[in-house]
Protein backbone atom coordinates (compact mmCIF):
# COMPACT_ATOMS: atom_id res chain seq x y z
CA UNK A 1 0.00 0.00 0.00
CA UNK A 2 0.88 3.49 -0.35
CA UNK A 3 -0.06 6.26 2.05
CA UNK A 4 -1.14 9.77 0.69
CA UNK A 5 -1.86 13.12 2.36
CA UNK A 6 -3.40 13.91 -1.08
CA UNK A 7 -7.17 14.86 -0.47
CA UNK A 8 -7.82 14.10 -3.83
CA UNK A 9 -6.15 10.59 -3.76
CA UNK A 10 -8.03 9.95 -0.25
CA UNK A 11 -11.28 10.90 -1.60
CA UNK A 12 -11.09 8.31 -4.88
CA UNK A 13 -10.66 5.52 -1.50
CA UNK A 14 -13.44 6.59 0.23
CA UNK A 15 -15.48 5.99 -3.08
CA UNK A 16 -14.25 2.90 -3.68
CA UNK A 17 -15.00 1.56 0.05
CA UNK A 18 -18.66 2.84 -0.17
CA UNK A 19 -18.75 1.07 -3.50
CA UNK A 20 -17.09 -2.43 -1.71
CA UNK A 21 -19.83 -1.56 1.72
CA UNK A 22 -22.77 -1.76 -0.15
CA UNK A 23 -21.86 -4.34 -2.02
CA UNK A 24 -20.76 -6.60 0.72
CA UNK A 25 -23.85 -5.90 2.76
CA UNK A 26 -25.98 -7.07 -0.41
CA UNK A 27 -24.21 -10.20 -0.32
CA UNK A 28 -24.74 -11.42 2.80
CA UNK A 29 -28.57 -10.09 2.70
CA UNK A 30 -27.74 -8.52 6.94
CA UNK A 31 -25.51 -5.81 7.76
CA UNK A 32 -24.87 -2.38 9.12
CA UNK A 33 -24.55 -0.04 6.36
CA UNK A 34 -25.77 3.34 7.90
CA UNK A 35 -22.52 3.16 10.77
CA UNK A 36 -20.32 1.96 8.04
CA UNK A 37 -20.97 4.71 5.67
CA UNK A 38 -20.62 7.60 8.24
CA UNK A 39 -17.30 6.44 9.34
CA UNK A 40 -15.56 6.10 5.87
CA UNK A 41 -13.48 9.27 5.71
CA UNK A 42 -12.60 8.74 9.44
CA UNK A 43 -11.65 5.34 8.49
CA UNK A 44 -9.45 5.84 5.09
CA UNK A 45 -7.63 9.07 6.21
CA UNK A 46 -6.50 6.95 9.78
CA UNK A 47 -5.37 4.13 7.48
CA UNK A 48 -4.35 5.29 4.17
CA UNK A 49 -2.73 8.89 5.91
CA UNK A 50 -2.48 8.81 9.22
CA UNK A 51 -1.53 5.54 11.19
CA UNK A 52 2.14 4.44 11.18
CA UNK A 53 1.79 0.81 10.22
CA UNK A 54 2.88 -1.62 7.93
CA UNK A 55 0.25 -4.44 6.41
CA UNK A 56 3.30 -6.83 5.83
CA UNK A 57 4.22 -6.71 9.11
CA UNK A 58 1.11 -6.57 11.05
CA UNK A 59 2.84 -7.22 14.45
CA UNK A 60 5.79 -4.33 14.16
CA UNK A 61 5.76 -3.29 18.07
CA UNK A 62 6.02 0.43 17.24
CA UNK A 63 2.87 0.68 14.66
CA UNK A 64 0.14 2.72 15.95
CA UNK A 65 -3.00 0.61 17.26
CA UNK A 66 -6.46 1.42 16.12
CA UNK A 67 -9.74 -0.48 17.18
CA UNK A 68 -13.02 -0.05 15.61
CA UNK A 69 -15.07 0.20 19.02
CA UNK A 70 -18.61 0.41 16.93
CA UNK A 71 -17.56 -3.02 15.69
CA UNK A 72 -21.32 -3.82 13.87
CA UNK A 73 -19.69 -1.07 10.98
CA UNK A 74 -17.11 -3.70 10.60
CA UNK A 75 -17.55 -3.09 6.22
CA UNK A 76 -15.93 -0.22 6.58
CA UNK A 77 -12.87 -1.66 8.94
CA UNK A 78 -12.83 -4.86 6.28
CA UNK A 79 -13.04 -2.37 3.05
CA UNK A 80 -9.68 -0.11 4.54
CA UNK A 81 -7.92 -3.40 5.50
CA UNK A 82 -8.27 -5.19 2.64
CA UNK A 83 -7.77 -2.76 0.33
CA UNK A 84 -4.46 -1.64 2.71
CA UNK A 85 -3.21 -5.34 1.59
CA UNK A 86 -4.11 -6.66 5.24
CA UNK A 87 -6.50 -9.42 3.98
CA UNK A 88 -8.31 -10.26 0.62
CA UNK A 89 -10.05 -8.02 -1.37
CA UNK A 90 -12.25 -10.88 -3.60
CA UNK A 91 -13.25 -12.36 0.04
CA UNK A 92 -15.61 -9.36 1.44
CA UNK A 93 -18.07 -10.88 -0.95
CA UNK A 94 -18.12 -13.67 2.20
CA UNK A 95 -19.33 -11.09 4.32
CA UNK A 96 -21.21 -12.71 7.38
CA UNK A 97 -20.54 -16.58 5.93
CA UNK A 98 -20.11 -19.39 8.00
CA UNK A 99 -15.96 -19.73 7.60
CA UNK A 100 -15.33 -16.27 5.84
CA UNK A 101 -12.70 -14.03 7.83
CA UNK A 102 -15.02 -11.02 7.47
CA UNK A 103 -17.66 -12.28 10.10
CA UNK A 104 -20.37 -9.65 11.26
CA UNK A 105 -18.04 -8.25 14.23
CA UNK A 106 -14.39 -8.20 13.81
CA UNK A 107 -12.69 -11.22 15.33
CA UNK A 108 -9.11 -11.61 15.76
CA UNK A 109 -9.26 -15.04 15.49
CA UNK A 110 -10.04 -14.71 12.13
CA UNK A 111 -8.08 -11.41 11.10
CA UNK A 112 -5.51 -11.47 13.48
CA UNK A 113 -3.71 -7.91 12.79
CA UNK A 114 -6.80 -6.99 14.30
CA UNK A 115 -5.93 -5.32 17.83
CA UNK A 116 -9.06 -5.80 18.95
CA UNK A 117 -12.27 -7.94 19.05
CA UNK A 118 -15.66 -5.77 18.81
CA UNK A 119 -19.00 -5.79 19.06
CA UNK A 120 -19.73 -5.49 22.36
CA UNK A 121 -20.20 -1.94 22.63
CA UNK A 122 -18.73 -0.30 25.34
CA UNK A 123 -15.11 -1.71 25.66
CA UNK A 124 -12.80 0.14 22.91
CA UNK A 125 -11.54 3.05 24.66
CA UNK A 126 -10.93 1.07 27.73
CA UNK A 127 -9.26 -1.57 25.80
CA UNK A 128 -7.41 0.73 23.68
CA UNK A 129 -6.05 2.99 27.10
CA UNK A 130 -3.96 -0.28 28.05
CA UNK A 131 -2.79 -0.73 24.95
CA UNK A 132 -1.50 3.25 24.98
CA UNK A 133 -0.21 2.64 28.57
CA UNK A 134 1.56 -1.05 27.47
CA UNK A 135 3.01 1.09 24.60
CA UNK A 136 4.22 4.06 26.88
CA UNK A 137 5.81 2.04 29.59
CA UNK A 138 7.80 -0.03 26.74
CA UNK A 139 8.86 3.67 25.85
CA UNK A 140 7.57 2.88 22.06
CA UNK A 141 6.20 5.99 19.95
CA UNK A 142 2.71 4.39 19.53
CA UNK A 143 -0.14 6.23 19.40
CA UNK A 144 -3.59 4.42 19.59
CA UNK A 145 -7.05 5.73 17.44
CA UNK A 146 -10.32 4.49 19.28
CA UNK A 147 -13.50 4.98 16.96
CA UNK A 148 -16.70 5.09 19.42
CA UNK A 149 -20.27 5.54 18.16
CA UNK A 150 -22.53 8.04 19.38
CA UNK A 151 -25.19 5.44 20.64
CA UNK A 152 -21.97 3.49 22.44
CA UNK A 153 -21.10 6.11 24.50
CA UNK A 154 -24.12 5.65 26.43
CA UNK A 155 -22.43 2.54 27.93
CA UNK A 156 -21.47 3.58 31.26
CA UNK A 157 -17.80 2.36 30.90
CA UNK A 158 -17.00 4.65 28.70
CA UNK A 159 -16.88 7.47 31.26
CA UNK A 160 -14.81 5.34 33.25
CA UNK A 161 -12.40 5.06 30.47
CA UNK A 162 -13.01 9.32 29.30
CA UNK A 163 -11.67 9.46 33.31
CA UNK A 164 -8.94 7.60 33.23
CA UNK A 165 -7.18 8.89 30.49
CA UNK A 166 -6.85 12.73 31.27
CA UNK A 167 -5.85 11.77 34.79
CA UNK A 168 -2.69 9.97 33.24
CA UNK A 169 -2.14 12.61 30.91
CA UNK A 170 -2.15 10.19 28.57
CA UNK A 171 -1.44 12.31 25.29
CA UNK A 172 -1.08 9.11 23.08
CA UNK A 173 -4.36 8.17 22.72
CA UNK A 174 -6.58 9.68 20.52
CA UNK A 175 -10.90 8.77 20.32
CA UNK A 176 -13.16 9.59 17.53
CA UNK A 177 -16.73 10.04 17.79
CA UNK A 178 -18.77 9.03 15.02
CA UNK A 179 -21.45 11.62 15.98
CA UNK A 180 -24.23 10.79 13.25
CA UNK A 181 -26.82 11.56 15.99
CA UNK A 182 -28.52 7.95 15.51
CA UNK A 183 -28.11 4.64 17.21
CA UNK A 184 -29.85 1.90 16.76
CA UNK A 185 -33.84 2.40 16.32
CA UNK A 186 -33.89 6.10 16.41
CA UNK A 187 -32.89 9.52 17.16
CA UNK A 188 -30.13 9.53 20.04
CA UNK A 189 -31.69 12.92 20.81
CA UNK A 190 -35.13 11.01 20.90
CA UNK A 191 -33.63 8.07 23.47
CA UNK A 192 -30.80 9.32 25.50
CA UNK A 193 -29.30 13.27 24.19
CA UNK A 194 -25.25 13.45 24.56
CA UNK A 195 -25.54 17.05 24.50
CA UNK A 196 -23.55 19.15 25.43
CA UNK A 197 -21.30 16.79 23.68
CA UNK A 198 -18.13 18.76 23.78
CA UNK A 199 -18.57 20.16 26.56
CA UNK A 200 -18.81 16.75 28.37
CA UNK A 201 -15.88 15.43 27.04
CA UNK A 202 -14.10 19.07 28.22
CA UNK A 203 -14.87 18.54 31.35
CA UNK A 204 -13.26 15.02 31.50
CA UNK A 205 -10.21 16.95 31.15
CA UNK A 206 -9.52 15.61 27.03
CA UNK A 207 -8.03 17.78 24.28
CA UNK A 208 -11.84 17.96 22.31
CA UNK A 209 -12.09 19.15 18.73
CA UNK A 210 -15.75 19.56 16.94
CA UNK A 211 -15.30 18.97 13.16
CA UNK A 212 -17.02 17.55 9.96
CA UNK A 213 -16.20 14.14 9.89
CA UNK A 214 -16.47 13.55 6.43
CA UNK A 215 -13.95 16.82 5.47
CA UNK A 216 -10.83 14.84 4.64
CA UNK A 217 -8.74 17.95 5.44
CA UNK A 218 -10.30 18.91 8.57
CA UNK A 219 -9.40 15.35 9.97
CA UNK A 220 -5.96 15.58 8.76
CA UNK A 221 -5.67 18.72 10.70
CA UNK A 222 -7.79 17.22 13.79
CA UNK A 223 -5.27 14.33 13.86
CA UNK A 224 -2.05 17.15 13.47
CA UNK A 225 -3.79 19.00 16.66
CA UNK A 226 -4.21 15.78 18.67
CA UNK A 227 -0.34 14.53 17.56
CA UNK A 228 0.44 18.51 18.44
CA UNK A 229 -1.23 18.16 22.20
CA UNK A 230 1.08 17.32 24.87
CA UNK A 231 -0.34 16.74 28.52
CA UNK A 232 -3.43 15.34 27.87
CA UNK A 233 -5.20 12.97 25.30
CA UNK A 234 -7.62 14.09 22.84
CA UNK A 235 -10.91 13.48 21.77
CA UNK A 236 -12.61 14.30 17.98
CA UNK A 237 -16.20 14.76 17.74
CA UNK A 238 -16.25 14.16 13.96
CA UNK A 239 -20.08 15.71 12.72
CA UNK A 240 -21.31 12.82 10.60
CA UNK A 241 -24.93 11.57 8.56
CA UNK A 242 -25.62 8.31 8.80
CA UNK A 243 -25.37 6.73 5.83
CA UNK A 244 -23.78 8.83 4.12
CA UNK A 245 -23.31 9.05 -0.15
CA UNK A 246 -26.19 6.90 -0.80
CA UNK A 247 -29.64 9.40 -0.40
CA UNK A 248 -32.23 7.49 0.62
CA UNK A 249 -29.86 5.69 3.53
CA UNK A 250 -28.86 9.37 4.56
CA UNK A 251 -29.64 10.48 8.39
CA UNK A 252 -32.71 7.24 8.03
CA UNK A 253 -31.97 5.22 11.36
CA UNK A 254 -34.02 2.34 9.24
CA UNK A 255 -30.45 1.69 7.86
CA UNK A 256 -28.49 1.00 10.85
CA UNK A 257 -29.18 -2.41 10.48
CA UNK A 258 -31.19 -3.38 7.28
CA UNK A 259 -28.78 -4.63 3.98
CA UNK A 260 -30.02 -3.11 0.64
CA UNK A 261 -32.04 -4.94 -1.76
CA UNK A 262 -30.58 -5.56 -5.28
CA UNK A 263 -32.34 -2.42 -6.71
CA UNK A 264 -31.49 -0.21 -4.02
CA UNK A 265 -27.61 -1.79 -4.35
CA UNK A 266 -27.67 -0.49 -8.26
CA UNK A 267 -28.91 3.02 -7.07
CA UNK A 268 -26.67 3.38 -4.46
CA UNK A 269 -23.43 2.29 -6.72
CA UNK A 270 -24.91 4.99 -9.28
CA UNK A 271 -24.78 7.58 -6.57
CA UNK A 272 -21.63 6.87 -5.05
CA UNK A 273 -20.04 6.72 -8.70
C1 LIG B 1 -23.25 -3.96 24.65
C2 LIG B 1 -24.08 -3.93 23.41
N1 LIG B 1 -25.39 -3.61 23.51
C3 LIG B 1 -26.16 -3.59 22.41
C4 LIG B 1 -25.63 -3.90 21.18
C5 LIG B 1 -26.51 -3.92 19.93
N2 LIG B 1 -26.23 -2.79 19.08
C6 LIG B 1 -25.49 -2.93 17.96
S1 LIG B 1 -25.27 -1.48 17.13
C7 LIG B 1 -26.18 -0.63 18.27
C8 LIG B 1 -26.40 0.84 18.14
C9 LIG B 1 -25.13 1.60 18.13
O1 LIG B 1 -25.34 2.95 17.81
P1 LIG B 1 -24.12 3.87 17.47
O2 LIG B 1 -23.06 3.65 18.49
O3 LIG B 1 -24.64 5.24 17.33
O4 LIG B 1 -23.60 3.26 16.11
P2 LIG B 1 -23.65 3.84 14.61
O5 LIG B 1 -24.69 4.91 14.56
O6 LIG B 1 -22.30 4.40 14.35
O7 LIG B 1 -23.97 2.67 13.75
C10 LIG B 1 -26.64 -1.49 19.29
C11 LIG B 1 -27.47 -1.06 20.43
C12 LIG B 1 -24.27 -4.24 21.13
N3 LIG B 1 -23.65 -4.54 19.97
N4 LIG B 1 -23.51 -4.23 22.25
MG1 LIG C 1 -24.74 6.56 15.79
Amino acid sequence: MTQTKNVEELAAICRTTRRQIVEMITAAKSGHPGGSLSAVEIMVTLYFDVLRHDPANPHWPDRDRIILSKGHACPVLYSVMAQCGYTPVDELKNLRKIGSIYQGHPDVRFIPALEASTGSLGQGLSIGIGMALGTKLDGRPSRTYVILGDGEIQEGQIWEAAMFAPYHKMDNIVCIVDYNRIQLDGFTKDILDLEPLTDKWKAFGWHTLSIDGHDIAALQAAFAEAEATKGKPTCIIANTVKGKGVSFMENNPKYHGVAPTQDELEKALQEIG
